[in-house]
């Protein structure tokens, strides 16, 4: 049977799910006995505002799997192959992307996508036709919390990373605080988070704020509010380019009070379209590519020679899911879903560039630290560990 014949009959399949088809196991016996390349779909932002991310993710992953394909490949010698779906980081385009792997029988693993606003239904897709789902980017707790067996994230989620920054505030010695939050899953839940948090440590949450992520532009209204609210210190929720365009407009009315941010903010647009009004500011993350572990340094020199620039905290991410998912094909001894899944549960310390991994029952990963970094002459420099 024809790839394409394949993949109508698993559209179809997945459409007919309520006829009570088992989509997931079908897809899990096929992939037990095959052979030849190994088909891994890679969702994210590939277009649009936050094309960003996404372009970073694709390189981090591009470099994971020529290493991989030109030690031997996996499993005595398959061949990893990527097929790309842009989200946009829209929730009805990811949905569009979610349902064209999982028509395509012979996706095994979709890394992504980058937004939890747009992994949260993709997930419910992707587990429905027994394909898993590894974010190297999505914070929301809600993913993993589905009662799912196919959806992991590599990073901490956002009650972690909440808590982190707000505990960071606390060291600052900040006392009253304004959040600035985008109006999606990933801004409300960790806005949610780092304001239970800050409470609790006797820290002021003057105002919390949302913005719209496509249509608020101009934000100085709202900064010119908190400019007589002797404040702290503004901690944004939300993703760059608004968080960098929110930075530049608080310099450009003259309020110069320290901004710290989520991962949603850990990418160079920050100086790139902030330029000076970002030195400064504090932005919490899981990679530095200063770190001198030999692995981090192997990959920054790698990365930078064949993309012209270090890698950021998305490109670390994503090559590292690559390479643990490649990882757990190898311990499976199959590309089969569920025993992919087994494999990544049992993993046990497993080393990347980000750190390491474990995977706990719900498919988080566990113990993964929280750096803080600051921007510092255009560039993310390493502030706590
Ligand atoms: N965690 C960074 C922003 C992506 C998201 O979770 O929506």
């Amino acid at each position: 049977m024809t790839k394409k014949l394949l993949g109508i009959l698993f559209t179809f399949l997945i459409a007919s799910c309520g006829a009570g088809r088992d989509i997931a196991g079908d897809r899990a016996t096929r992939l037990e006995t095959s052979s030849g390349d190994i088909h891994i779909g890679v969702a994210g932002p590939f277009t649009g505002d936050l094309a960003q991310f996404g372009q970073s993710m694709l390189y981090g992953i591009e470099l994971a799997v020529d290493e991989i394909n030109s030690a031997g490949g996996v499993l005595g010698g398959r061949k990893i192959k990527i097929e790309r779906g842009d989200d946009q980081a829209k929730v009805n385009e990811g949905t569009l992307v979610a349902q064209r792997f999982a028509g395509d029988p012979d996706i095994a693993v979709v890394i992504g996508h980058f937004n939890s606003g747009v992994s949260i239904p993709a997930s419910a897709i992707y587990e429905k036709s027994g394909i898993i789902q590894l974010t190297p980017a999505s914070t929301n707790p809600k993913l993993t919390q589905q009662g799912y067996k196919l959806i992991f994230r590599n990073l901490p989620n956002d009650d972690e990373n909440g808590r982190q920054l707000a505990d960071f505030a606390g060291r600052q010695g900040y006392k009253r605080i304004a959040i600035y939050f985008a109006n999606n899953a990933y801004g409300k839940g960790l806005a949610d988070v780092f304001e239970k948090r800050a409470k609790e440590l006797g820290i002021t949450v003057v105002d919390r704020q949302a913005y719209d992520t496509e249509r608020d532009e101009d934000f100085r209204p709202v900064l010119t509010k908190w400019k007589g609210n002797s404040l702290d210190a503004i901690c944004i929720a939300g993703e760059n380019p608004k968080g960098a365009i929110i930075i530049s407009q608080a310099r450009e009315i003259g309020l110069k009070i320290p901004f710290m941010g989520g991962d949603g903010i850990a990418s160079s647009e920050l100086w790139e379209i902030g330029g000076a009004a970002s030195e400064g500011v504090f932005v919490t993350s899981y990679f530095h590519p200063g770190d001198k572990r030999p692995e981090v340094v192997k990959f920054s020199q790698t990365y930078r020679l064949r993309f012209g620039r270090l890698p950021d905290v998305w490109a670390a991410q994503a090559y590292d899911a690559m390479k643990v998912a490649a990882t757990a094909f190898e311990k499976a001894g199959t590309i089969s879903p569920p025993k992919v899944a087994s494999a990544l549960r049992a993993l046990s310390d497993w080393q990347g560039v980000t750190g390491l991994h474990n995977f706990d029952a719900n498919g988080d990963v566990v113990g993964k630290k929280v750096i803080v970094t600051v921007v510092k002459n255009g560039a993310f420099k390493l502030y706590e560990e």
